[in-house]
């Protein structure tokens, strides 16, 4: 066999985020966040749960970091929670919740992990929610203070920021779909609140630039379902290049282009105040794109989303299609002539996992791992500038409206007993990050 080796500083890593490990929602001046809201209505997570206790990461974010040691990892992706460092979202700021990520920003350097930072994903203190949240425009000018605020802090050690995880999600699940918090199922809402998260995208490179130095970087990351063509004929292309890609369209486009597509602005039509002068903040250079892709759709000119040939699926219900990844990145590549750096900020999958004396032998995991570690491989042969990769999850967690019945981990949470057992994908992606190759 081959071995698929990648460029030699190719950032292996693995993500979280706050909301779905921290627990402790209650602890040290945290305020309350819209997911702890959204929790507690009825329905809301399929198993009526909360991350209340998560992976109390919050307290054992010591023994995480040694796991993360053990396993090679070159960088960490985590999430901020913007709870705890502004209890009402703006305004007073607490220092025992910044003092929590001060410890785990230098635990993580003395482990010789890098950290990359998402300043926003998806914990929107209740507080901004009551004043209407992502749906004023008003909510990008309090992002930027928060960001600026967090890259005072911790901007002499973090030098990797992500302003905004998955704004689709925060956008379409949260305020059209009702799916995520704060559960609203009103289009219009969700128009605007698409095009302010961008705006807070702007501002908040903004403002992380001027709180930085020169070796601040900051970008965004973006969550894609590509299309794909269901067959090689020239028709299938076809369909699926000329698809509307709401996810692409919604938010790479803007922010690569300055522009929205004909399609993006019929579907946001009269909703929203697209000031003049919006989309030139938004196309502001990024000094990286992330990118989330688990999966992709196929598109046959004659049937329109083919779903019956699905080859797998994994617990989520997503089909396992490396491919899309790999024409993600290229797609990203060529609109933006190779200029700006990508990582892969999330990938991975979620299986029913099952202890046998002791050890998960989640093959499943390994083997959707490694032929999305393939495709990105192939994609840096392309040409793609695909600088790291980071694992969805570093450990089971919160899976939002799933509650705790999925488990993208590849370290295993026993909730009861908060006990963590690295699974064999997670021996695996060790392997991979010390040979710097997939075998
Ligand atoms: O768990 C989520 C994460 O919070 C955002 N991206 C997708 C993951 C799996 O659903």
């Amino acid at each position: 066999m081959n071995a698929l080796t990648f460029p030699p500083d190719f950032l292996w890593g693995t993500a979280t985020s706050s909301y779905q490990i921290e627990g402790a929602v209650k602890e040290d001046g945290r305020g309350p966040s819209i997911w702890d809201d959204f929790c507690r209505l009825k329905d809301a997570i399929q198993d009526g749960s909360d991350g209340g206790v998560a992976c109390d990461h919050y307290h054992r974010y010591r023994e995480d970091v040694a796991l993360m040691k053990q396993l090679g990892l070159k960088a960490y992706r985590f999430s901020i929670a913007w709870p705890r460092i502004l209890p009402a979202g703006r305004g007073a700021l607490n220092p025992k919740g910044l003092a929590f990520y001060d410890r785990l920003v230098d635990e993580l350097l003395a482990a010789g992990i890098r950290p990359f930072v998402t300043l926003y994903h998806w914990d929107l203190p209740s507080a901004l929610n009551a004043l209407g949240g992502w749906t004023t425009r008003d909510s990008a000018g309090w992002f930027a203070d928060y960001a600026a605020v967090v890259v005072h802090a911790l901007g002499d050690r973090v030098k990797d920021w992500i302003t905004l995880n998955e704004p689709w999600c925060s956008a379409y699940l949260g305020y059209e779909f009702g799916m995520h918090a704060p559960g609203h199922q009103n289009k219009d809402l969700a128009s605007r609140a698409g095009h302010y998260l961008l705006l807070a995208h702007a501002l908040g490179m903004q403002a992380i630039r001027a709180a930085g130095d020169a070796h601040t970087r900051v970008g965004i990351t973006l969550n894609f379902e590509p299309h794909l063509p269901a067959t090689d004929s020239e028709a299938d292309r076809q369909a699926a290049a000329q698809a509307f890609d709401w996810q692409y369209e919604g938010f790479a486009e803007p922010i690569l282009t300055g522009a929205y597509s004909q399609r993006m602005l019929d579907r946001m039509a009269g909703a929203v105040d697209i000031r003049s002068g919006d989309l030139a903040l938004i196309a502001a250079r990024n000094d990286f794109i992330g990118v989330n892709c688990y999966s992709a759709v196929l598109m046959s000119a004659a049937r329109g989303k083919v779903y019956d040939d699905d080859p797998e699926f994994t617990r989520m219900g997503w089909a396992v299609r490396p491919a899309g990844l790999h024409a993600i990145l290229m797609r990203l590549h060529h609109a933006t002539r190779g200029r700006i750096p990508l990582y892969v900020t999330e990938n991975g999958a979620s299986f029913a996992d099952e202890v046998t004396n002791g050890r998960v032998h989640d093959e499943r995991r390994i083997a959707y791992l490694r032929a999305h570690f393939a495709a990105a491989h192939q994609a840096i042969q392309d040409g793609a500038d695909l600088r790291g990769f980071f694992v969805w999850s570093l450990m089971d967690n919160f899976e939002w409206s799933f509650g705790y019945q999925q488990f993208f981990g590849v370290v295993r949470v026993d909730y009861a007993t908060q006990q963590r057992l690295i699974k064999d994908s997670g021996y695996y992606l060790r392997d991979v990050i010390a040979a710097n190759a997939v075998v």
